[in-house]
């Protein structure tokens, strides 16, 4: 059968500045807090750190080379709040603007549409110090740099995305410890984090709309399949309370103006609620243009109470990725009626892709996984399409391997194999069949559609 996508499907690849960027202490940048985490000892696996990352920051335009070569319509990228202003909030530096302002002409000369998110996780150090995100200050910094950017590289970009995975940056930053700026088990302030970081998106939309003439603004959500891990009810109800947890928390805020209910008595109950504002919900909720979806995987739970929260996840039969996530590519259809189901946006699936042992051979990276978990993923997306649902585009996370957060560089999701010893980037054989798929704007496939990837020889 073939997959066909609509005629203005927009076909991208996404990155973040971060993980691809380096060149840390170069034209004035001021430090973020994954500069200062990734540089603490026993932070980042082997100790790695985004000093160098790919170098994209000199090696722009080869990047853009390639994805014109790729021929992607749109390219997701993050911008550096450091880089544009080095103390989070007064102190202009040209030569950070400077940097985007140049990569977008860039973008633009190849026809590739920029889609730059605000806010990928590197917060200002210098913010950090003052509170981070649990200081509502921080929303106002925030509000600044929205605007200064949307000022400055408005005439030229439509299209935005406020935050990418605010559950990641308030999550994984105070309770599992594992990203920047690295508490654990800080549930309170994870919450008083993500409460400031949905007024933070708020108040950017506002600003999009009374800045860029003809400007479109969505967020970037981690959307998890959430399910039950048997049929026992105690699992069924914490499987609801993990999807309000992951799911719930960032996406019913900006559709319907309120937390969860459920999670909302229940944080109330244990006193962690953040303090909300007369005003907060209507800002968190200012109508926005679309819902970016990062998909990647299902989320499996089951109940515990012996555990912090009364439940765990529980490892599932599928086929796993080298991150340990299991291959769900029906995921992809379920996250996308989710997301509409909470408010029926337009759709862009703003990540998708997967980590997998690439080896260099001979000069050739034979990805073959990856091509079948991207064509898995958007034979499903094609059925949500078909049908009905408003999905305009899907970007590859990501254009070449890089800074995988506190994996280091132990985990390839790239198109391009990036070789860090000399920087080269080679492209694989997904890189190859990526561009087949876009030139002819979809594929030819006969399998049956299969929900998740069975595992073969389970021993
Ligand atoms: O690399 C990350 C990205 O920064 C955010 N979404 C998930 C990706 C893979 O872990």
């Amino acid at each position: 059968m073939r997959y066909e996508f609509p005629k203005d499907f927009l076909w991208g690849v996404a990155t973040s500045a971060y993980q691809i960027e380096g060149a840390v202490d170069e034209d004035g940048r001021g430090k973020s807090i994954w500069d200062v985490f990734s540089h603490t000892p026993g932070k980042i696996h082997n100790d790695e750190n985004g000093d160098v990352a790919c170098d994209h920051y000199h090696r722009y335009k080869e990047d853009v080379e390639s994805m014109a070569e790729l021929g992607v319509k749109a390219y997701r990228f993050s911008i550096s709040w450091c880089r544009i202003f080095p103390d989070g909030k007064k102190n202009l530096n040209e030569k950070g603007l400077d940097f985007y302002s140049k990569l977008v002409d860039e973008l633009l000369k190849h026809e590739i549409e920029p889609f730059p998110t605000l806010y990928h996780w590197d917060l200002p150090q210098a913010l950090q110090e003052n509170g981070g995100w649990e200081n509502r200050e921080t929303v106002n910094w925030f509000e600044k740099y929205s605007y200064t950017v949307f000022k400055r590289l408005g005439d030229r970009v439509k299209n935005w995305i406020t935050l990418n995975e605010p559950f990641c940056s308030s999550f994984l930053g105070y309770v599992t410890g594992e990203h920047a700026p690295g508490y654990r088990n800080e549930v309170k302030r994870a919450l008083s984090v993500a409460h400031n970081l949905l007024l933070a998106h708020g108040k950017s939309v506002k600003i999009l709309r009374e800045e860029v003439r003809g400007g479109r603004i969505g967020i970037a959500n981690a959307v998890n399949i959430v399910s039950p891990a048997s049929e026992n009810e105690d699992d069924i109800r914490s499987a609801r309370m993990v999807d309000e947890i992951l799911n719930g928390w960032y996406h019913e805020p900006i559709a319907s103006g309120k937390y969860p209910d459920e999670l909302s008595k229940m944080y109330e109950f244990v006193g962690y609620m953040p303090e909300i504002g007369e005003e907060d919900m209507k800002i968190i909720s200012e109508p926005m243009d679309f819902w970016g979806v990062n998909y990647y995987s299902r989320v499996l739970v089951k109940s515990n109470p012996e555990k912090f929260g009364g439940f765990e996840w529980v490892g599932g039969d599928l086929e796993k990725t080298d991150m340990g996530w299991e291959v769900y590519p029906k995921g992809i259809y379920e996250a996308i009626v989710k997301v509409r189901n909470y408010k029926e946006l337009p759709v862009y699936i703003t990540e998708n892709g997967m980590a997998d042992r690439d080896e260099l051979v001979d000069g050739r990276v034979e990805d073959r996984r990856r091509i079948r978990y991207i064509k898995d993923h958007l034979r499903w997306l094609h059925k949500a399409i078909k049908e009905g649902h408003d999905v305009r585009g899907y970007f590859v996370w990501t254009l070449m391997d890089n800074f995988e957060w506190a994996h280091g560089y132990s985990k390839r999701f790239g198109l391009l194999y990036t070789d860090y010893r000399t920087l080269e980037r080679i492209p694989k054989s997904s890189f190859n069949w990526y561009k087949e798929v876009i030139s002819e704007n979809g594929f030819e496939d006969d399998e049956e559609l299969m929900d998740g990837w069975k595992i073969e020889n389970p021993n």
